[in-house]
């Protein structure tokens, strides 16, 4: 283990003398806190040698920020900052979109599929608000922008393969273009048994299976107006999550969005697209498959969403302003059945989710201002009223046994801002920023009844009197080029006030058969999150370059203890090899020990681990298309690790050799 963080030292260090250009199709900027990955699945060189059917869990879980916690191989949560998905904003094209599952089985990134995406944005803490309130930050998975380009008919082919945990995907789809009008349509097939762990070692219920199709059309009026029509249906079946005691018989989502752009020519406003959407989510837990359970139980949930948004871009002088007014209405439902062992005894029931309605209204608005041709200071503002009602008397009478003073509604007026000033040199770049951000409690966090968290066993009751949570937040960029070589830190410190965690509540017993005991979601008077990220790139020469980053975290609440999830530290180098038919890259990723853990919410030291994958890929041109082939071995030395973001400490896939081919008919 040392000598693998020595060597990743030393590749740092060793190009710590000299550039790499940007890469074209990467368009990743280090000193910008917000992050653009384009999903660029069918070109042979994209970011970090991404497979052409890798899932977006995959293409997110490269980002620096971002780590993603796994219950299983399906469904990861991502997270920024090391925060979790009630501290960041995560929508699909601008639309809010909840998962239906109490026990986040269904994070939003998993109703969809690259297939349906063009880019990803990613905004660290206040950065990320546009679409949204958040702490941490925010993920917008953009669909693609309509086109009226007259290219006609397109279409392409995805196969892949994967022998650890047999894992098969299909893809297709088929494209009309025409100057007035566009169609496109896609559709994706993923099926995978369980895999093994490093030494061979099957990782029982970790099997899934999907199916994703989308459909987007476009008719364009006249040369500046033109509309849109997307609707995504995503369906997954038979999904096993090892590190939770239930597996999931149906995650459905249907996603339906219609979008007006208005584009003017010749007028300070640029654009400006209005959205009117409705989303439905149904999720069906199952423990059927589980040899030993000590009660079954029934554990389905629903999650629909109507909304919309207006945004607006427009330059005056030398302010590029951006408005963006939005909206929803959510239903969250969720129940549970706990059916008798002894038939004599009648069957439980209770809403775990009491058919919370949340409503919301708000307005962003940003003003990038350029100072001078290398300078930009950026202001953001957003306002938003936030309203929950508990539609369920019977879930209000049960919560109010935990919180007499409970109402069946409770509005907020949440408040997020931030500040950026940025500097562009030939040679170097520099920002840093301040913000203030609130956002609300989750429906889990106000309104959750009785729902077990098998990280730390305790059964979590909802606070409908929660106070907001709110950050302050510093953040720091800086990049250096010296010819070949390249240099960057980035770094970001939150100060977050009542920090919503749970409390033991001694007295009261779990519902769960086995749970430690149960917790009542409370805060914290406040936590500090700190985290730095060295990067660092050299091109040896036309066509061999080496990279790396290594990253540092810090969490600490103020009862002085640790957080939970917190990244420790994190390495990653990639040495690889480039030409317009060919690519080949060996990389190495690692984490050190887990010394910071946080005992009280269940975890335990996560040992450090290194692992090392071998990715290559081949174009090849034709008359009448284009091949891509990318095939490589994941963990190649088959280590058996889990890493902090693991549920229970479930291990990760051993070793893994992957194909995935490509066509592309023009
Ligand atoms: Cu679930």
């Amino acid at each position: 283990m040392k000598t693998l963080i020595t060597v990743v030292l030393c590749l740092l260090m060793s190009s710590l003398a000299f550039t790499q250009e940007e890469k074209k199709d990467i368009k990743k900027d280090t000193t910008k806190l917000e992050e653009v990955l384009v999903v660029s699945r069918r070109k042979l060189s994209n970011y970090r040698q991404e497979k052409t059917l890798s899932t977006i869990d995959n293409y997110l879980e490269k980002s620096n920020n971002v780590t993603m916690i796994k219950r299983g191989n399906y469904a990861w949560e991502p997270t920024i900052n090391n925060m979790v998905s009630e501290r960041l904003v995560v929508t699909i094209d601008g639309m809010q979109i909840f998962g239906a599952c109490t026990d986040k089985m269904d994070p939003i990134t998993s109703y969809v599929d690259v297939s349906n995406l063009e880019k990803v944005t990613i905004g660290s803490g206040q950065e990320g608000t546009e679409n949204g309130h958040c702490v941490g930050g925010g993920i917008d998975l953009q669909l693609p922008t309509s086109k009226f380009n007259g290219s006609g008919f397109k279409s392409g082919v995805d196969l892949g393969y994967e022998t650890n945990g047999n894992i098969r995907a299909t893809g297709l789809d088929l494209e009309y273009t025409g100057n007035k009008f566009f169609i496109s349509t896609d559709g994706i097939f993923r099926k995978a048994d369980n895999y093994d762990a490093g030494g061979n070692k099957e990782v029982r219920f970790s099997q899934f299976q999907k199916y994703n199709i989308s459909l987007q059309s476009g008719y364009k009026f006249s040369e500046t107006q033109s509309i849109d029509a997307n609707v995504i249906y995503d369906k997954a079946t038979d999904v096993g999550y090892p590190a939770l005691p239930m597996d999931v018989s149906l995650a459905e989502a249907l996603i339906t969005s219609l979008t007006h752009y208005y584009n003017p020519e010749g007028k300070a406003l640029k654009s400006l697209e209005t959205k009117l959407y409705f989303n439905t989510i149904t999720h069906i837990m199952d423990d059927t498959k589980r040899p030993d359970v000590p009660i079954r139980m029934d554990m389905p949930g629903w999650s629909d969403t109507f909304g919309f948004y207006s945004k607006a871009n427009a330059i005056k002088n030398r302010h590029h302003l951006t408005f963006n007014l939005n909206g929803f209405y959510n239903k969250s439902l969720a129940e549970m059945t706990m059916f008798s062992n002894n038939p004599s005894e009648p069957d439980m029931f209770m809403y775990t989710w009491p058919d919370i309605r949340t409503l919301y209204a708000g307005i962003f608005a940003k003003d990038d201002y350029d100072l001078s041709d290398n300078e930009k200071i950026a202001t953001s503002l957003r306002l938003g009223f936030h309203n929950n009602r508990i539609a369920k008397e019977v879930g209000l009478s049960s919560l109010q046994i935990f919180h007499p003073n409970a109402e069946d509604q409770k509005s907020r007026f949440l408040v997020s801002f931030a500040s950026n000033y940025e500097l562009k040199k030939e040679s170097y770049n520099l920002s840093f920023g301040l913000g203030y951000g609130e956002r609300a409690p989750s429906v889990s966090e106000g309104y959750g009844f009785f729902l077990f968290n098998s990280f730390d066993n305790y059964d979590y009751i909802g606070n409908p009197d929660l106070e907001d949570e709110k950050a302050l937040e510093a953040n720091f960029s800086f990049k250096q080029k010296f010819n070949d070589f390249e240099i960057g830190v980035q770094s970001s410190y939150f100060y977050i006030m009542d920090y919503i965690i749970g409390d033991v509540a001694p007295n009261v017993s779990p519902m769960t058969i086995g749970a430690n005991g149960v917790r009542v979601y409370n805060a914290l008077d406040h936590a500090s999150i700190f985290d730095i990220y060295l990067n660092s790139s050299y091109k040896i020469s036309e066509r061999f370059a080496i990279n790396g980053t290594i990253g540092y975290n810090y969490g600490k609440g103020s009862n002085n203890e640790n957080l939970p999830l917190i990244r420790p530290f994190s390495y990653f180098a990639e040495l690889n090899y480039n030409t317009s038919k060919f690519n080949v890259a060996l990389q190495l990723d690692g984490n050190g020990n887990q010394s910071k853990f946080s005992s009280i919410y269940g975890e335990n030291e996560t040992a450090s681990y290194a692992i090392l994958n071998l990715n290559l890929g081949n174009a090849f041109y034709g008359k009448v298309g284009k091949t891509i082939l990318k095939y490589g071995v994941e963990n190649i030395l088959d280590a058996n690790y889990s890493t902090y973001a693991d549920w229970n400490n479930i291990p990760r896939p051993g070793r893994n050799v992957y194909l995935n081919l490509s066509y592309v008919f023009p």
